[in-house]
């Protein structure tokens, strides 16, 4: 009997403050008002354009977003601050990315009746690491106790499928029989709170996902992946500049593009078709087509783009029971978003039942999992 890689646990750390699209629009609003009696002079001298205000009209309607779960809310909605307060740790303390790894690993493993000690790898991926060493990974690999290996990796939004199938490969190749994937995105703290454009877009939160080897499962525990596939293409459109060599650089150290930046509208054009295209080529090489799905997981980055793409792939618009939407109360949580997507919408399948979980984002990079309830 062949070895295949097995889902059998998720789970979801999710952080209790929430900003809504009011609290957000008001505190940016008064930031621009704050900016615009300041400059007051220039801007009458026409030297300086005046900031535009948010809407929470906007956002709804561009994005479908209308809340986001954060890590700190008092920092981000404090105009004279406008950034998560979460101040440093030491050394002896966990990580705040270690502790709500840990809290949706911990879930992960009680979903699949799992232990620490049946755990033989941990992979942290996710968009922004907190530190560049030691490894996120390992000191959550040493906060549950696992004995084995751990790294960290990051191919920005689609770091949950790309890790996924690291996942996968290590267990179809034997170096590992049981895989935490993990998926830490504090979002927060890359976001411009004020840039007009982008303010709105991010949350945080945490998700987990354990991969194991289908002989050491029962028949009919999980979701068998069927297959991965992975494409990456390069692009300046979704980009942060942030890095360990701007020290070397002090003119460019406050910049914007030292957080995260983009052209909203050719990701949206550029992605959606590339991401639509994946899919579909990748049910063909399984011998499957789009009819034979019943789900799908998609990225949460905006909810226009995700009825453009399902509307694609399926030849006509999903239903949300087809495509769920998280996004209203998540915003985009990065790499999280399609997982939290799976989280909370896989428990209705039935054996046989099929669902293709797919991420895309910067890089550009997409990823696709398909996968079988067994
Ligand atoms: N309120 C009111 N008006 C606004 C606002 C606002 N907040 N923002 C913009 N406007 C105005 C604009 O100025 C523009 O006005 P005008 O027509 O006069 O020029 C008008 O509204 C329309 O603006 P856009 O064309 O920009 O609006 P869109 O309809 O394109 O919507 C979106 C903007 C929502 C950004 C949309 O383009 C989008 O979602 N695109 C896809 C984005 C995407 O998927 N990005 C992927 C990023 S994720 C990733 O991989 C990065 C990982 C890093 C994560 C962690 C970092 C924090």
């Amino acid at each position: 009997m062949s070895i295949t890689a097995i889902i059998t646990g998720t789970g979801l750390y999710t952080p209790p403050a929430s900003i809504s699209n009011e609290e957000l629009v008001d505190a940016f609003n008064t930031y621009v008002e704050r900016f615009n009696q300041r400059h007051e002079a220039e801007i009458a001298r026409g030297e300086l354009e005046p900031l535009q205000p948010s809407s929470v009209e906007f956002i709804e309607k561009a994005s479908g977003i209308k809340s986001r779960h954060v890590m700190d809310k008092e920092g981000i909605l404090d105009p004279d601050r406008m950034c998560p307060n979460l101040p440093d740790r030491s050394n002896d303390e966990p990580s705040i990315q270690c502790e709500m790894s840990v809290a949706a690993c911990r879930e992960a493993l009680e979903q699949a009746g799992r232990k620490a000690e049946d755990v033989d790898a941990v992979i942290v991926a996710c968009s922004n690491l907190q530190r560049a060493y030691p490894a996120i990974a390992i000191e959550v690999q040493e906060a549950l106790g696992i004995d084995g290996f751990a790294y960290d990796m990051n191919v920005a939004c689609s770091s949950a499928t790309f890790g996924i199938q690291a996942a996968a490969n290590a267990i179809e190749n034997g170096t590992a029989r049981s895989v935490l994937v993990v998926n830490p995105e504090i979002c927060s703290g890359h976001l411009n709170f004020r840039d007009r454009d982008s303010h709105f877009i991010f949350g945080d939160a945490c998700t987990a996902v354990l991969v194991e080897r289908s002989d050491e499962v029962a028949p009919d525990q999980g979701f068998e992946i069927l297959g991965t596939r992975l494409k990456t293409k390069f692009s300046n459109n979704i980009r942060n500049n942030f890095g360990f060599l701007n020290r070397g650089d002090e003119s460019g150290i406050g910049k914007p593009d030292k957080l995260f930046v983009q052209q909203g509208r050719k990701v949206f054009k550029e992605v959606s078709p590339m991401v639509a295209d994946l899919i579909l080529a990748h049910l063909e090489s399984l011998s499957m087509s789009a009819d034979d799905l019943k789900r799908m997981w998609l990225h949460q980055a905006n909810l226009n783009m995700n009825q453009l793409i399902s509307r694609r792939v399926l030849g006509r618009e999903a239903t949300r029971e087809e495509a769920p939407v998280i996004l209203d109360e998540y915003a985009n949580t990065s790499s999280a978003g399609s997982i939290i997507a799976y989280h909370l919408n896989k428990d209705d399948f039935s054996s046989g039942d099929l669902g293709v979980i797919c991420s895309f984002g910067a890089g550009y990079s997409i990823g696709s999992v398909v996968v079988k309830k067994r």
